[in-house]
């Protein structure tokens, strides 16, 4: 496998309780470099089409409400395997099933609160950038 980018977002309840930096110690040590940063308040438009695979899920109005309820923290992630290996190092989406030392096991409160967000793919990754980042903001 190659070097490979994904995306990532820390959420609304990690950046309320400050663990900007303690997440993102997290993702270094398990050896991804952050090599794109922002921090955003995502809008509702932004939300709804970031999240757009879910709009028919019961949980869709109550994530949108969470993922704009605060500050977000953007990120393009870049290492070996570099989707895989982020959802490794994040944790199961409930951190009730997450392995411990997983950024959700750590620090998630709940299924809903979960502290981050990683692509499941490499297609999902390059348009998940693509809707935050412009090639120039991007410095690996
Ligand atoms: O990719 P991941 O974040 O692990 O989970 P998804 O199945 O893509 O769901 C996106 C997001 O939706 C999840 O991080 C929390 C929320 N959610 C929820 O609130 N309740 C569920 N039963 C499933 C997902
Ligand atoms: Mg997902």
């Amino acid at each position: 496998m190659a070097v490979q980018r994904t995306f990532s977002i820390i959420k609304p309840d990690a950046t309320n309780r400050n663990l900007t930096g303690a997440i993102n110690a997290v993702i270094e040590k398990a050896g991804l470099r952050i090599i794109a940063q922002r921090r955003i308040q995502m809008s509702q438009a932004q939300a709804e089409e970031f999240y757009g695979v879910h709009k028919e899920r019961p949980f869709f109005g109550e994530l949108v409400e969470f993922m704009t309820s605060a500050p977000v923290v953007v990120q393009v992630l870049e290492g070996e395997n570099g989707v895989a290996a982020y959802r490794d190092v994040m944790g199961a989406t409930n951190p009730a099933d997450a392995a411990d030392g997983t950024i959700r096991k750590l620090f998630a409160l709940s299924i809903g609160e979960n502290s981050v967000h990683g692509s499941d793919s490499a297609e999902n990754a390059e348009i998940e950038i693509a809707q935050f980042f412009t090639a120039d903001q991007i410095v690996g």
